[in-house]
């Protein structure tokens, strides 16, 4: 008995000291599963008429962005889009949202080996009818520090023109066009 006592003893110890470190290195390495952040805001076009919808979803690895264009909603053809710096889409040409989200003062340009800024995003191809349908991924949060939501939010803008991402400063992609706040 004195002998077989202090070994399930030892047992217990071992067992329970396993517990204990399992749980929180469990709970440290993932943040539990929960449903990504969503966000939605429409887009208008220069008039303020409601041209379609943008969507974001931001997870942990990126954010995705799917933007929906009604008929009639823009010219056919590919369109440069990008996030500027200011959520304001207030006046007709929306020069108050600004130069391109772009807190390290990179490059414009997907393409572009000095590249991407932060704002920098694929064209969006609007079909024979205007309207237009795409999901794309973006390395910029929405939320935290650098992120969309900041003090005076973000805006996409959809310019005119292709982006050709990589001339300066924005691809040649011409005027804005339509514009939704990220706020
Ligand atoms: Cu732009």
């Amino acid at each position: 008995m004195t002998r077989t006592l202090p070994l399930f003893a030892l047992l217990g110890t071992l067992a329970a000291s396993g517990a204990l470190a399992q749980e929180p290195s469990k709970e440290g390495s993932k943040e539990p599963a929960k449903a990504p952040e969503t966000y939605e805001a429409p887009i208008k076009n220069a008039k303020g008429d409601a041209i379609g919808t943008l969507t974001i979803r931001d997870g942990a690895n990126a954010l995705v962005l799917r933007v929906a264009i009604q008929p009639g909603g823009l010219p056919p053809g590919w369109h440069g889009m990008h996030f500027h710096a200011v959520g304001d889409c207030s006046d007709a040409k929306f020069q108050n949202s600004k130069a391109h989200v772009n807190h390290d003062q990179s490059k414009h340009g997907l393409l572009n080996p000095e590249g991407p800024d932060e704002g920098d995003l694929p064209n969006l191809y609007a079909a024979q009818d205007g309207s237009a349908q795409a999901e794309v991924s973006s390395e910029t949060p929405l939320n935290g520090e650098g992120g969309l939501k900041d003090g005076d939010g973000s805006a996409l803008i959809i310019h005119a023109n292709p982006d050709d991402h990589t001339s300066q400063p924005i691809g040649g992609a011409g005027d804005r066009v339509a514009c939704g706040v990220i706020k």
